[in-house]
C-alpha cells in the first residue's frame, strides 16, 4: 500500500496551478411524482449544465410549473452542444430526480453490510449520530483515520469538493489521490508540454489529418464528432488508433488495431520513421523544441520491425501512418483517456504529445494536439472561491491513492487504520479496479462507511449511514469544463425533492454540529457561485452571473486563432516542448512492457479491457434507470471467433470470466471488435443487479500507472470457461 504525504495532481489541482504559474428534447411524459414545494411556483425557465464527467458539458434550459419539470432540453445559446443531449440525459428528470428509486430521507442500516437493509431516520439523528462517531474516531486515532472518497459524479465545482474539502481539511482527514481519470495523461502532457490545453474543440474542422488516438467521441465525446465529420467532408482523412474496434474506430476511414499498452512503442516507431525519412520540421525543432538529439538517438531501436513486433502492427502499416500523418497539413491528435488506463499509460501520452512538435504541426490553424480545456479556466475564475481556507492550506495528512481503495481499507500495518470512510459523487465498489478486495473491505464490522447518493449503488449498500443528495436540478452550482471552452451556471429549476440537500449543505451541517463555527463554512452556494466570477480576467470579458442566468453557457473570451504552440510559448520551465525532459524520470518514455510468467500465461491468456462502451450509462451513473438497462441489454463479453472455438464457445453462451482477483458471469458475444487474445466487457453494469454479484473491475488490477499514480485498470488478464 502506497501511501504519500505529497499528492499526485489531480483535475482540480492542476487548474489551481494554471492560475499560479500564470501562466431539446422536451419530456414525453412527466414526473409522476408531484412534489408540494413552497419556495417554488408557477411557470419558469432556468439554464443549467450537465453534471457529469464528460468532456461536453451540455448547456440546457429547464421550464418547471409548480415545481414539475414540463421541458428539459439542451439550450440552442451553447452552438457546441446545441440542440441535442446524449441519450443518458433526454429523460434525466423523470430517469433521476423523480426516479421512485431515489433516496429521499436520510438512512441507517439495519441489515448486514451490503444487503441493502436500512429504516429512515431523521436528518437531525443522521447529522448526531454520524458526528459523534467521527468526533470519536478523530479523538482515538486522529483525524487520518477517516478517509473521504470522491470521485466525478458531480463535477459542478461547489457540489464536486468546495465545502467537503474544508470540512476534511478541518478535522485532519487523510487526503484521497483523485487519481483514477486523467491523472497520468496530465503527468505524461505536463512532462513535454507543460499544459494541457492545444486546439480547441471546435478546431477540429480546420483539420486534415485527424488521428483519434484512444478515444472514442462517438460514444463518449459526442459533441466532438460533428465537428470531426464536418473535417472529414472538407476532405480531412480519420484515422482511429484503438486495440478495440469501437463505434469511432468503424466510421473512421483508417483503424489502426495495435496491442493493448503499445502505444508508446508505435509513436516511438512513429517518429522513428519522420526521422529517417526527413520528414520532420527542423527549424519548429531547433526554435521551439529540447532534445532532439537524445531523441534521435533513442528512437532507433523503434524501427519499424521492432514496433511491429511490440504492437503486433504491419510494418508498412505503422511506415505510412508516419508519412502521412508528417506530410498532412494541419494534422491534429486527438487523445483523451483511454491509453492512460495502461501501465505504461502516461509515457504514452508523452511520446504521442511530441509527434506534433517533431513535424511542427503547431504552426498551423487546427494542428497539433487536442486534449483538455483546463488551462484557459484555471486562469479566468477566480478560484479562491473554492479553495482551502489560507488557514488549512497545504495539509500535512497523509494521501491514499484512491485506486488502492480495496488495499488501504485492508491494510492492518496501515497506522492509523482506516476507521471511517466517507464516500459522495463516487460509486466505488463499482468504478474502483480490484472490487472484491474494495467490498471486503466495505464488509469490515469495525469500519464507519457512510454515503451521501441518490441511489442504493453498490457502494451504498455497504454505507452506516446514507445521506440522500439532490440532483442537478435542484441546487445551484457553476461548471468550468474539461472538453469545451464554455462556462455555465446551474440555476436550481425546484425545491429540493423529500428531504434531500446538496453536498455543500451535507457538509456545512456536519461542520456545525462539530463545533466548527469560522465563515469558510457559512458561505452560501450562490455566493461561492458569484464569487467564481469576481475575477477581472480578459477570457469573463462580458461574462457575468446575471448573463449566465440569463443566456446559459458562454464561451470563454479567448483569442479569435487560438494557436498556442505556433511559435513555441509551451509552459515548460523552459518554455519549450520537451522531447528530452531531466527533470523527469525516466527523462525520455520507453516502452516497458509487464512481464508474465510462463504458469501466468497459462492460467490467464486473455488480455481483458473493461471500457466505457455503454451508451446510456456515464461511468456506473444510470444503469439503475430501468429504461436505459433496457436499451443497454446485459452485459456480455465480446471474445475473437478464435479464442471462442478453441473453447466451444458459441454466440450467446454463458461464461465465467475470472482470475486471482475474481469471477464475472456474463453472455458472449463472438466479435470481430476485439482481435485474438484479447476480450472485452463494457464497464458500468451494477453488480448488485447480476449473478455473481460481481461487475468488470472484479477483474482489474489496483496497479498504479507509470507516472501521474493513476490507475492501469485495463492491465487484467483472464480465462474464460462456460457456464
Ligand atoms: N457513454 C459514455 N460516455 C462517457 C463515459 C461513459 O461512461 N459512458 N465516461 C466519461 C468519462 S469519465 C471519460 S474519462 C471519457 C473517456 O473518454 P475516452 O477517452 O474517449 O474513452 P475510454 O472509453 O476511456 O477509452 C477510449 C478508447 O480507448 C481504447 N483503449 C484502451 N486501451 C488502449 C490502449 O492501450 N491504446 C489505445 N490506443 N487505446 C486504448 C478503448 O478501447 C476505447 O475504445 O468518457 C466520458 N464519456
Ligand atoms: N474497469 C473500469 N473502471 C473504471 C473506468 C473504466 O474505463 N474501466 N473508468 C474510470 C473513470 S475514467 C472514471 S472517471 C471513474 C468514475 O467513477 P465514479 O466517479 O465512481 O463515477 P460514477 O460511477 O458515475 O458514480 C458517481 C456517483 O455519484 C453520484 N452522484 C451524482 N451527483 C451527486 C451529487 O450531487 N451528490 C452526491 N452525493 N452523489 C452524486 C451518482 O449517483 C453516482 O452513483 O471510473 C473509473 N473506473
Ligand atoms: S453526459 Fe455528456 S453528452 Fe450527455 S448531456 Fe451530459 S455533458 Fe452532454
Ligand atoms: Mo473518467
Amino acid at each position: 500500500m502506497n501511501s504519500q504525504k505529497k499528492k499526485g495532481i489531480d483535475r482540480r489541482e492542476f487548474i489551481e496551478l494554471g492560475v499560479k504559474t500564470a501562466v431539446g428534447v422536451g419530456l414525453t411524459s412527466l414526473p409522476l411524482i408531484s412534489v408540494s414545494c413552497l419556495s417554488v411556483s408557477n411557470t419558469k425557465t432556468v439554464h443549467g449544465a450537465c453534471y457529469h464527467d464528460c468532456p461536453d458539458r451540455c448547456s440546457w434550459k429547464v421550464t418547471t410549473v409548480d415545481n414539475k419539470v414540463t421541458a428539459f432540453e439542451a439550450s440552442q445559446n451553447n452552438p457546441y452542444t446545441a440542440g441535442k443531449l446524449c441519450d443518458k440525459m433526454l429523460n434525466f428528470p423523470n430517469d433521476v430526480t423523480f426516479n421512485p428509486d431515489r433516496i429521499l430521507t436520510p438512512l441507517k442500516r439495519t441489515g448486514d453490510k451490503g444487503k441493502g437493509e436500512f429504516v429512515k431516520i431523521s436528518w437531525e439523528q443522521a447529522i448526531s449520530e454520524v458526528s459523534t462517531k467521527l468526533k470519536a474516531i478523530i479523538n482515538t486515532k486522529g483525524g487520518e483515520a477517516i478517509l473521504p472518497y470522491s470521485f466525478g459524479g458531480n463535477q459542478g465545482m461547489i457540489q464536486g469538493d468546495a465545502i467537503s474539502n474544508r470540512f476534511f481539511a478541518q478535522i485532519g482527514a487523510s487526503q484521497l489521490e483523485r487519481t483514477i481519470c486523467g491523472s497520468a495523461a496530465v503527468a505524461g502532457l505536463l512532462a513535454v508540454n507543460g499544459q494541457t490545453t492545444g486546439v480547441l474543440p471546435e478546431d477540429i474542422v480546420h483539420s486534415r489529418y485527424i488521428i483519434l488516438w484512444g478515444t472514442n467521441p462517438i460514444l463518449s465525446n459526442q459533441h466532438l464528432w460533428p465537428f470531426i465529420k464536418k473535417a472529414q467532408s472538407s476532405g480531412a482523412t480519420i484515422v482511429t488508433v484503438d486495440p478495440f474496434r469501437s463505434l469511432t474506430a468503424e466510421a473512421s476511414d483508417w483503424h489502426i488495431q495495435p496491442r493493448p499498452g503499445t502505444d508508446t512503442a508505435l509513436a516511438l516507431g512513429l517518429m522513428h520513421v519522420i526521422l529517417a525519412e526527413n520528414l520532420h520540421d527542423q527549424d519548429y525543432i531547433d526554435k521551439y523544441t529540447v532534445g532532439i538529439e537524445e531523441l534521435k538517438e533513442h528512437v532507433q531501436k523503434y524501427d519499424p520491425d521492432y514496433v511491429s513486433q511490440i504492437t503486433g502492427l504491419e510494418q508498412e502499416t505503422i511506415i505510412a501512418l508516419a508519412q502521412a500523418y508528417a506530410q498532412s497539413k494541419p494534422s491534429l491528435i486527438r487523445i483523451l483517456i483511454g491509453m492512460e488506463h495502461q501501465v505504461n499509460g502516461a509515457s504514452a501520452f508523452r511520446a504521442v504529445a511530441m509527434l506534433p512538435a517533431l513535424t511542427g504541426a503547431w504552426r498551423h490553424f487546427g494542428g497539433g494536439l487536442m486534449h483538455f480545456t483546463y488551462e484557459p479556466f484555471g486562469e479566468a475564475l477566480n478560484w479562491n472561491s473554492v479553495a482551502l481556507p489560507q488557514s488549512l492550506a497545504n495539509p500535512k495528512t497523509r494521501s491514499i491513492n484512491m485506486i488502492e481503495l480495496g488495499k488501504a481499507l485492508n491494510n492492518k500495518e496501515l497506522n492509523p487504520g482506516i476507521d471511517a470512510l466517507f464516500v459522495f459523487n463516487s460509486n466505488p465498489a463499482n468504478t474502483t479496479p480490484n472490487q472484491n478486495l474494495v467490498l471486503k473491505g466495505l464488509e469490515r464490522t469495525d469500519l464507519l462507511t457512510i454515503v451521501s447518493e441518490h441511489f442504493m449503488t453498490d457502494t451504498a449498500r455497504y454505507a452506516d449511514y446514507i445521506f440522500p443528495a439532490t440532483t442537478v436540478l435542484e441546487n445551484w452550482d457553476i461548471l468550468d469544463s474539461w472538453g469545451t471552452t464554455y462556462l455555465n451556471i446551474n440555476e436550481p429549476a425546484i425545491a429540493p425533492l423529500g428531504e434531500s440537500k446538496p453536498n455543500s449543505e451535507l457538509f456545512r451541517l456536519l461542520a456545525r454540529e462539530m463545533g466548527f463555527n469560522e465563515p469558510y463554512f457559512q458561505e452560501s452556494d450562490i455566493d461561492m457561485v458569484k464569487k467564481t466570477l469576481e475575477s477581472d480576467h480578459g477570457y469573463l470579458k462580458g461574462i457575468t452571473f446575471e448573463s449566465l442566468r440569463q443566456n446559459g453557457g458562454q464561451k470563454l473570451h479567448l483569442p479569435n486563432q487560438w494557436m498556442p504552440h505556433a511559435e513555441g510559448h509551451f509552459k515548460t520551465a523552459s518554455g519549450k516542448c520537451h522531447f528530452y525532459n531531466a527533470n523527469v524520470e525516466p527523462p525520455i518514455p520507453d516502452y516497458i512492457p509487464v512481464v508474465y510468467n510462463k504458469r501466468e500465461k497459462e492460467q490467464y491468456p486473455l488480455h481483458l479491457l473493461t471500457i466505457k462502451t455503454p451508451k446510456h450509462f456515464l461511468n456506473s451513473s444510470h444503469a439503475n434507470v430501468p429504461t436505459l438497462i433496457e436499451k443497454e441489454g446485459k452485459p456480455y463479453l465480446e471474445i475473437n471467433a478464435l479464442d471462442a472455438s478453441a473453447r466451444n464457445i458459441k454466440d450467446g453462451d454463458e461464461l465465467k470470466v475470472f482470475n486471482q482477483r475474481g469471477n464475472v458471469y456474463l453472455n458472449a458475444r463472438i466479435s470481430d471488435r476485439v482481435q485474438q487474445g484479447i476480450v472485452c466487457m463494457p464497464q458500468g453494469f451494477w453488480s448488485s443487479f447480476y449473478k455473481g454479484g460481481s461487475s468488470a473491475n472484479a477483474l482489474t488490477n489496483d496497479l498504479l500507472t507509470d507516472m501521474g499514480r493513476g490507475g492501469a485498470i485495463q492491465e487484467a488478464k483472464v480465462q474464460i470457461v462456460k457456464v
